[in-house]
């Protein structure tokens, strides 16, 4: 299939407000391409279902392709939409000398923030006794500030992750951003990282995807 059909036909997200599929529907948005989103409740069977067949981890976001193709992996996702749409900068390019610090990371964020996410908030899906679930929550909340503080390190001076321009890990980060559990400490400890939250939220076409997912920008 070539560039044109990929780009050409529709694209359908499962997502969750508040979920992984934030960042996702932020890039469908940017990219242009045609695109439906499907919400899919915690607690509705039938829909869970549907998913389930599509993704057996029955996980968000999940991306059926308007070939059929499903992917799943947020970091890919998001990768992948931004390169189709190179003009707009969010992905550099494969000649391009950012595009190894740009794959570092999205998998970076994907491989320790967003699994740290996971351990904090599913904390009784890491430990077979459920008295141990507090002791996990603690400790992902830890790596997480451990996480964020080496963010921060890899993506100076800044003022974004891959320097000058906006780009696919700060929207990314952005989203991550808005998970970590006293925001307003994260915020104070990285003004670097408010900043990319609050730009993030200020684009025109990402602002409407954040609202429906209920993240809230850092006031200046
Ligand atoms: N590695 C996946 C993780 C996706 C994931 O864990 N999504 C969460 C929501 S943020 C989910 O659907 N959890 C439901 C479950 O695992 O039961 C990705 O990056 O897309």
């Amino acid at each position: 299939m070539g560039a044109r059909a990929i780009k050409g036909g529709k694209y359908t997200l499962y997502g969750r407000p508040g979920s992984g599929s934030a960042a996702v529907e932020a890039m469908l948005e940017l990219t242009g391409v045609n695109h439906q989103t499907i919400d899919v409740g915690k607690a509705d069977a039938e829909a869970l279902a549907k998913l389930r067949a599509l993704n057996p981890l029955c996980q968000v976001p999940t991306l059926v392709l308007p070939s059929g193709e499903i992917m799943t992996e947020s970091a890919a996702m998001l990768v992948f939409l931004a390169d189709l749409a190179p003009k707009s900068g969010l992905a550099p390019g494969v000649d391009d000398p950012r595009r190894a610090k740009f794959l570092r990371l999205m998998v970076y964020l994907s491989a320790n923030l967003y699994m740290s996410f996971l351990r904090f908030y599913y904390s009784d899906r890491y430990i077979a006794d459920p008295a141990g679930a507090d002791a996990v929550t603690r400790a992902a909340a830890e790596q997480i500030g451990f996480e964020w503080r080496v963010f921060d390190d890899l993506i100076a001076p800044g003022p974004f992750a891959l320097g000058e321009a906006m780009s696919g890990v700060d929207i990314y980060a952005a989203m991550l951003m808005d998970w970590t559990d006293d925001r307003d400490a994260l915020f104070a400890r990285h003004p670097r990282l408010a900043a990319i939250a609050r730009a993030v939220a200020a684009h025109p076409k990402i602002g409407p995807a954040w609202s429906r997912h209920g993240i809230v920008p850092p006031s200046a």
